[in-house]
């Protein structure tokens, strides 16, 4: 359970640090797997969402094997969810980020989905795997603590989104640790200037009402939705026709929507 501290940061900076929350058994499985898929899939890895100049993506994580059906049921980041989010939320998307080393370019300052809070609050989630540590040199995400209550969208503000912002602050860690983020916190990924690629996963929730940015029911395979136990299936939105309505329709979206 996370304490009422660590709730009172993250309403106030809009994201929480968590050290040690990922098992060192899931840590250890997940890189493994990671590293297989990039292998297995290699120029198409990523193309069920987009491709990114200075970085390695995998898209539709859920269906590539259990440990990541597991990675998004750990307790602390779901009750987080609902801390941001209200009681019905569901996985938006579980994507992997892993910055290549001497990537050149920071990205721009963004909000997923290109968010801002609505009349019912906020709507999407995400939540920072760190699968290696994450260093002031090997393009640690930046983020604007509190961005997340302006109600804005950097592109909006800032004359240049890629540019630092005066009140931006990296976030370091141990391989492990989770940052558990609501979306509309203004953030970004930087540049590796290491030679060692730094692998993150994102698992991103949102509110039920908003659209999934990848439809689970239609990504993921019949034979990995047969093997869903029932709360993955209402986590993932397999049988909300609300759901349907809203994500069958979305288009895959390139640029920083996610
Ligand atoms: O991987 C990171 O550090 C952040 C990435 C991010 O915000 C994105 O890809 O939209």
């Amino acid at each position: 359970m996370l304490n009422a501290e660590q709730l009172a940061n993250l309403d106030r900076d809009g994201f929480l640090v968590v050290p040690d929350a990922v098992p060192p058994e899931m840590l250890e499985a997940l890189r493994e797997r990671i590293e297989e898929l990039f292998e297995s899939e290699g120029e198409n890895a990523g193309g069920e969402f987009k491709k990114e100049a200075g970085a390695r993506r995998l898209a539709n994580c859920v269906d590539k094997g259990e440990v990541f059906e597991a990675a998004i049921q750990i307790p602390i980041m779901l009750e987080a969810k609902a801390h941001i989010l209200g009681p019905e939320f569901k996985l938006s998307s579980l994507n992997v980020r892993s910055t290549n080393p001497m990537s050149e370019a920071d990205q721009p300052l963004h909000v997923d989905m290109n968010g801002v809070r609505d009349e019912k609050g906020y709507w999407v989630a995400n939540t920072i795997f760190m699968l290696d540590d994450f260093t002031p040199e090997n393009g640690a995400t930046r983020v604007v603590p509190g961005s997340h209550r302006w109600g804005k969208r950097p592109q909006e503000e800032m004359a240049d989104p890629f540019a630092a912002h005066p009140e931006q602050i990296l976030v370091t860690g141990k391989a492990g640790t989770l940052v558990i983020c609501n979306s509309h916190t203004w953030h970004g990924g930087t540049a590796n200037r290491t030679d060692t690629q730094r692998r993150a996963m994102h698992a991103f929730f949102c509110r039920a009402d908003k659209p999934q940015q990848q439809y689970q029911k239609k990504l993921l395979r019949p034979e990995t939705q047969a093997g869903l136990s029932p709360a993955l299936r209402k986590l993932l939105a397999i049988d909300d026709v609300q759901n349907d309505l809203l994500s069958a329709e979305v288009a895959v979206t390139s640029g920083f929507l996610k």
